[in-house]
């Protein structure tokens, strides 16, 4: 395995020379692989890599822990007082990430090997594979916090399980298990938990030995609908989420999760 390049601290990025998989984790295990600033400028760092790298002929993500990711870190969030600037934080960290995963020229797998919440859910969702472990719970989370969904789930979600099971999860923020993800195209495989990476690397193994070009050719055109409408679903998602922050009750969603207890929305 090539080496971790030292400045990672909330990831961990490694390429297998003989399969040519690049493995990327999220790193944060204790607080469920929420995302930091830290953490989504080394993620964007390390697609930036897999992109450029020809001895990259496939990607994974996984989470460390028992989870995948549970999106954005909201303790982070709070503390920087992250309510004013979250339009800028979407177009400036999160929309980046999501577009140029997206558009990644090699496939793309999120190994979801416990829970995805939130932005986390949304970075599956910008794969072009998912595999799921059978307790893996797959959570549209923002509404929780009085927020919306965001990083492409407008528009990703909707695509993959259609309007109203996409509203269903938006709206109720309620977990969808792993049998419900499967048969609704949430994800392509459902596995033990405990084999979720295995098979997914051995899954993007098979991928990597494909022709490259073809590869980056089949990408394009099957993505050719939907590259414009992500980036006009991101920038629209920055500007709903902005109004939805304004509000008293994602201050009330934000201190209900800090403080473990049912939010009391007010409609402020
Ligand atoms: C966390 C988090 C978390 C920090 C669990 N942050 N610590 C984008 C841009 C800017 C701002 C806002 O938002 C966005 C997009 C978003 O992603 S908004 C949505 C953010 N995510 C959520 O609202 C999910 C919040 N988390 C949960 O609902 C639950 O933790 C899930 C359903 C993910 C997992 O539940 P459990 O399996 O019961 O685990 P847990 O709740 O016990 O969490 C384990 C630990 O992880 C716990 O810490 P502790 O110190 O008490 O052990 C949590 O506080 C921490 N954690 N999510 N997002």
């Amino acid at each position: 395995m090539a080496g971790n390049p030292p400045s990672y601290e909330s990831i961990t990025w490694a390429v297998n020379p003989d399969t040519r998989v690049g493995v990327l984790t999220l790193n944060r295990p204790d607080a469920l692989n929420a995302f930091t600033n830290q953490m989504l400028d080394e993620l964007s760092d390390a697609l930036k890599r897999a992109q450029r790298d020809p001895a990259v002929g496939a990607l994974v993500i996984v989470g460390a822990g028992r989870g995948f990711s549970a999106g954005q870190d909201l303790k982070e969030h709070v503390a920087n007082g992250g309510a004013a600037s979250i339009g800028d934080h979407l177009r400036t960290r999160y929309n980046p990430i999501i577009e140029r995963l997206y558009g990644l020229a090699k496939p793309t797998l999120a190994a979801v090997n416990g829970v995805a919440a939130g932005a986390g859910m949304s970075l599956a969702l910008a794969c072009d594979l998912r595999v799921a472990g059978t307790h893996t719970r797959l959570v549209q989370a923002f509404v929780g916090v009085g927020l919306v969904p965001d990083s492409g789930s407008t528009l990703l979600l909707p695509m993959l399980v259609g309007p109203a099971r996409a509203l269903e999860m938006a709206l109720s923020g309620k977990p969808v298990g792993a049998d419900a993800a499967l048969a609704w195209g949430l994800v392509n495989r459902v596995v033990e938990d405990e084999a979720v990476l295995a098979n997914t690397v051995a899954w993007a193994e098979e991928l990597a030995a494909a022709a490259p070009k073809a590869v980056e050719l089949i990408k394009r055109g099957i993505r050719r609908g939907s590259a414009q409408a992500l980036q006009d679903a991101l920038q629209y998602e920055s500007w709903l989420q902005a109004t939805a922050a304004a509000t008293a009750d994602h201050q009330e969603g934000l201190a209900a999760f800090l403080e473990k207890r049912p939010a009391r929305f007010t409609g402020r």
